[in-house]
């Protein structure tokens, strides 16, 4: 309800302090007896308050279980995530956003599940989803651009992970193009944006997202333990993944409605200085052909921009990049 919204919102602002019931009572227009009745509703999500006579109310602990309910209280955003769907597991929370969106769900939906049995990476690879160490979640949209630009919203949404992992822990987190996020080299997070299109009419976009938060070393498949890490392995300490999920989705909104009004050219800047190995040489792989070239940055389309030893530059819009070995061609 919107009344426990505003509730947790004032709660989780005054953190550690005591409100007052009276207070909560004017501010929410509600008896005192009707907060009690919220507080109630509030610990059957895993919160635990304290109340305390003459002094009021305080949150002692934020609930760790993941819910439509934790995502939404005390989320500050206008349309992203007001529409919330949570599986405890799923094949694939991709799967889902398809379904609601061909089932008119609104553009800002919110599907995220605490473990994925089929979570999916793009090219039909498989994407590990540990139950309860990570964040795994797609947002379904319905922007008005033209089908073309949108892979650019996968550049974004790099950006957004980026910006919220150094803010909201020690790591520098680096942009592998397109859409890994490397934390000391190493895989923490990936994209898989799809898209159901016309020739000139998005209907709508699927951005999948996953993050690796609260895994340990033996939680990471062995076959992948060496290019893969978490949030945790890397700083030693747990994230509290439903104010992750809600950081993300402040700052994602903020970013996609500056991009919607202003374009590409600050994303491009922002993915540009976050972007990993930017200046040196990298394999690039399409279906076609394997070469080696200088990594320039990305074009103001979004590109890949390359440079070849015979000083061609090339624009790429799909193609899997590595880093270059001596003696590779
Ligand atoms: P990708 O194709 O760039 O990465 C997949 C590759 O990364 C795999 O082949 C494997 O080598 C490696 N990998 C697999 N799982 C992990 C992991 N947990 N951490 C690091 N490396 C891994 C990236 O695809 C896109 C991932 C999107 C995942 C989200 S989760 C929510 C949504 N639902 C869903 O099924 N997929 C998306």
């Amino acid at each position: 309800s919107s009344t426990r919204n505003k509730l947790i919102k004032i709660l989780e602002k005054t953190r550690n302090e005591y409100v007052s019931g009276q207070f909560l009572s004017e501010e929410l227009n509600i008896s005192r007896a009707a907060i009690w009745k919220h507080m109630k509703e509030l610990e059957k999500d895993g919160y635990e308050i304290e109340g305390k006579s003459k002094k009021g109310y305080r949150i002692l602990k934020s609930p760790e279980k993941l819910s439509e309910n934790t995502v939404q209280w005390g989320l500050n955003t206008k349309w992203l995530g007001k529409k919330v769907i949570h599986k405890p597991t799923t094949a694939s929370t991709q799967h889902i956003a398809h379904q609601l969106a061909q089932e008119s769900a609104p553009h800002g939906t919110i599907i995220i599940a605490d473990e994925q049995t089929a979570g999916k990476g793009r090219m039909n690879r498989k994407w590990h989803s540990t139950a309860g160490k990570g964040i795994w979640m797609s947002i379904l949209l319905r922007p008005e651009i033209l089908p073309y630009l949108a892979p650019q919203l996968t550049l974004l949404t790099a950006t957004v992970l980026a910006d919220v992992l150094s803010k909201d822990t020690t790591i520098e987190p680096k942009i592998k193009w397109p859409n890994d996020i490397l934390i000391n080299s190493k895989k923490t997070a990936g994209i898989l944006t799809e898209m159901q299109a016309e020739q000139d009419q998005i209907q709508y976009v699927v951005i999948g997202i996953g993050i690796n938060v609260n895994q340990t070393t033996s939680d990471i498949p062995e076959n992948i333990n060496s290019k893969a890490t978490s949030l945790q392995i890397e700083t030693n300490n747990a994230f509290d993944i439903t104010n992750l999920i809600q950081h993300i989705l402040q700052t994602f909104e903020n970013a996609y409605d500056a991009y919607i009004k202003n374009g590409f050219p600050n994303v491009k800047d922002k993915w540009e200085s976050y972007g990993f190995r930017i200046g040196e040489t990298i394999q690039i792989k399409t279906i076609k052909k394997n070469w080696h070239a200088t990594f320039l940055g990305i074009a103001e389309d979004g590109a890949l921009l390359t440079k070849a030893e015979d000083e061609e530059i090339k624009r790429l819009y799909s193609a899997e990049i590595d880093w270059y070995k001596e003696g590779e061609d």
